[in-house]
């Protein structure tokens, strides 16, 4: 079976698409299962490799939801995705109930915002299904995450954090070539660590896993354009044109056209150099 670079060809396009009422940038916009599902299919024909189905937000200082909750938002909308053949879907979430059902439903990727530390029993569900894993980093929690948090070196905490994650995932049976890993800019970093993160990308992608970034719409971004989160595609790509000089493998995004396109002259570039 093959490793996630060859199964995903840099630069990758996650495109997003949350079933949630409170996602910062999009929350509301596609609890409809129906709606979530065109937009999802739209996302694919625009060029996202994988769609990243999420029920649950993260966004700094909400509160967690029931496994019960996240299921009946997510579940319709994957069977919908395989149904229409829109290409691989990833379930975003740190819980096993939701990450087995989500599986059995056809996602066959688990984006887990916390690095299989929430509920120790996501590890074996996918060390059991033999699907690639997202480790990211997250200092805290949503709730309290963007309270004052504090690095001496937040490149190299964060490298030895994914580094760790890694290895307890391989230790739980995770095949080592479908782990990545993300730095997760915005979980629990200022507007400098995240700029430290983004700036020496490759010290963590010389870390020997694909490096997943994901900056769309961010705080960060808004922090610098003054613009708010409708308006960061331009910040958004800027980013992520930086972060793939440096790296980055995959990107996970919620405008995937614009991303696509920026991310595709610029690696044609790098291939001619
Ligand atoms: N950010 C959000 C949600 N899921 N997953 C990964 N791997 N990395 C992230 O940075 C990340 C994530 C929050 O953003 P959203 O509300 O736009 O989904």
């Amino acid at each position: 079976m093959r490793g996630l670079r060859e199964r995903f060809s840099a630069p990758a396009v996650m495109g997003v698409v949350n079933v949630t009422p409170d996602s910062f940038s999009d929350g509301g916009l596609y609890l409809d299962p129906g709606a979530a599902i065109a937009h999802g299919v739209q996302l694919a024909e625009e060029g996202a490799d994988i769609l990243d189905v999420g029920g649950e937000s993260t966004r700094p200082g909400s509160d967690p939801v029931a496994a019960e909750l996240e299921l009946g938002r997510v579940l319709p909308v994957i069977e919908g995705l395989v149904e229409a053949g829109a290409g691989p879907v990833s379930i975003d979430t740190m819980k096993a109930d939701v990450a087995r059902r989500a599986l059995a439903a056809g996602a066959s990727f688990v984006n887990d915002v916390t690095a299989l530390r929430h509920d120790p029993d996501i590890a074996g569900v996918i060390a059991d299904a033999g699907v690639p894993v997202c480790l990211m980093h997250m200092l805290g929690t949503p709730k309290t995450m963007q309270q004052d948090p504090r690095y001496q070196d937040v490149v190299a905490e964060v490298g030895e954090f994914l580094l760790e994650r890694a290895g307890a995932a391989e230790a739980a049976g995770v095949r080592r070539d479908l782990i990545c890993l993300d730095p997760g800019i915005g979980f629990g970093k200022t507007l400098e660590h995240n700029l430290q993160l983004l700036a020496h990308l490759d010290r963590l992608a010389g870390l020997g896993y694909p490096l997943l970034i994901a900056v769309s719409r961010k705080r960060f971004l808004g922090a610098i354009t003054g613009r708010d989160e409708t308006h960061r595609l331009a910040a958004t790509i800027a980013a992520n044109v930086a972060a793939l000089e440096r790296g980055a493998w995959m990107f996970r995004v919620h405008d995937v056209r614009p991303n696509r396109e920026a991310l595709d002259v610029c690696a044609r570039i790098r291939a001619a150099c």
